[in-house]
């Protein structure tokens, strides 16, 4: 098909170089694969609203690919929850965010209808810098409802926690706000989990941390996360021996145990550790390892599984559910 010179020309004007060689890539500009990961939308789906709805209405790079905005990714997380709580596509596709939000809220049963901007992790850390914890708990739990577990798990409860992590390293945050965030953070996780009951037959996975680790917070939003993946988890908690984690896999018959490490762990203590377990526990019960340090346990074993992404996770998920490892 020949276009014509103007259509083209004009084409072109909307499209956005791709950074290429040393440039470094924009984070604020996604490929329609991050997109669709992102906001669980498939990528057939987004292409198909395009054409119907004539949104997202992304830019293209300079070899046609589709680039989609932070703004579209933060809409098309709301449709994608608006989808969820039973709203039909076509209400929801092409709303302005305000009214997303202001549905979304609406919609979610027996929680208070919320006003004013999305959380965002700046907003978030506004919040911690003041002291202020009123506007913290008010902006996690309205993060919560807006975009439900399974995405105030991914977009706000970890990136938040790695932030102020980085702030606190920097010295631009003192260890009380990391304490306040991580008290907010945990009872948020909580009222989550307090929606989720046990699912007769499914997966059960331990989660852990062994002696000294005391880096809870990570394990409740893996908890949270596997409860909405329909696994069943069992939540024992950090300081934990390895052998009293052993004894709680066979008496709790669970099909995967998940330990956190972080660098603030003694790796080779921990490594050992974790060989220990592998020889006492049930055969074919796989050891998660996630945290910051996982990686840097080099233990080669096919029962020993690193988790460093929620892609990973997902992953170890789905052999769970097809009984391989
Ligand atoms: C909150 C926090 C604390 C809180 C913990 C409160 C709580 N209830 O958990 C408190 C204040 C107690 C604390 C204490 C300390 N902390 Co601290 N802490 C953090 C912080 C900010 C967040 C951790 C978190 O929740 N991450 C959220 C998880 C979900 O994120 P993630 O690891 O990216 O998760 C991904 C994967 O790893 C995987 N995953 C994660 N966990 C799991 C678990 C399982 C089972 C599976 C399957 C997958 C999985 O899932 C995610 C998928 O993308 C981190 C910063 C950081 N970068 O992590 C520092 C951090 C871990 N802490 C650090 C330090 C130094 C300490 C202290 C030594 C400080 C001190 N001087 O006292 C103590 C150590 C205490 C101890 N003995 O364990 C350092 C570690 C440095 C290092 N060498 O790596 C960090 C990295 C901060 C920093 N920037 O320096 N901390």
């Amino acid at each position: 098909m020949i276009r014509s010179s103007a259509k083209a020309a004009s084409e072109r004007a909307k499209r956005v170089p791709t950074p290429r060689g040393t440039a470094k890539p924009d984070a604020s500009r996604h490929s329609i694969r991050v997109t669709s990961r992102r906001t669980g939308i498939e990528l057939d789906t987004l292409r198909m609203w395009e054409r119907r709805y004539g949104f997202p209405k992304p830019e293209r790079s300079e070899g046609g690919s589709r680039v989609y905005s932070d703004a579209d990714v933060e809409s098309l997380k709301l449709i994608s929850r608006a989808l969820e709580l039973g709203h039909r596509p076509g209400e929801v596709v092409g709303k302005p965010r305000t009214e997303l939000m202001k549905l979304v809220a609406a919609t979610s049963e027996g929680l208070p209808t919320m006003s004013g901007p999305l959380a965002t992790v700046d907003s978030l850390v506004a919040a911690i810098g003041r002291d202020d914890i009123v506007a913290l708990r008010a902006e996690l739990r309205q993060a919560a409802v807006v975009l439900g577990a399974k995405r105030f798990v991914m977009d706000i409860a970890q990136p938040i926690a790695l932030r102020v992590g980085e702030l606190w390293a920097e010295g631009k945050l003192e260890v009380r706000h990391e304490h306040m965030l991580s008290e907010c953070l945990s009872s948020q996780l909580r009222v989550l989990m307090s929606a989720y009951e046990e699912r007769e037959g499914a997966a059960r996975v331990l989660l852990a941390t062994l002696p000294n680790e005391r880096h809870g917070l990570g394990l409740e939003m893996i908890e949270v996360y596997l409860a909405v993946s329909q696994i069943t988890p069992r939540l024992l908690g950090v300081d934990t021996p390895a052998e009293q984690i052993v004894k709680a896999a066979r008496s709790h018959a669970v099909h995967a145990v998940g330990l956190l490490v972080t660098g603030a762990s003694d790796l080779k203590a921990t490594a050992k550790r974790v060989q220990w377990m592998l020889a006492e526990l049930p055969r074919r019960v796989p050891i998660w390892v996630g945290g910051g340090a996982a990686a840097q346990l080099e233990l080669e074993d096919d029962a020993v599984r690193v988790i460093a992404t929620w892609t990973d996770l997902d992953a170890a998920i789905g052999a769970l559910r097809t009984g391989g490892r």
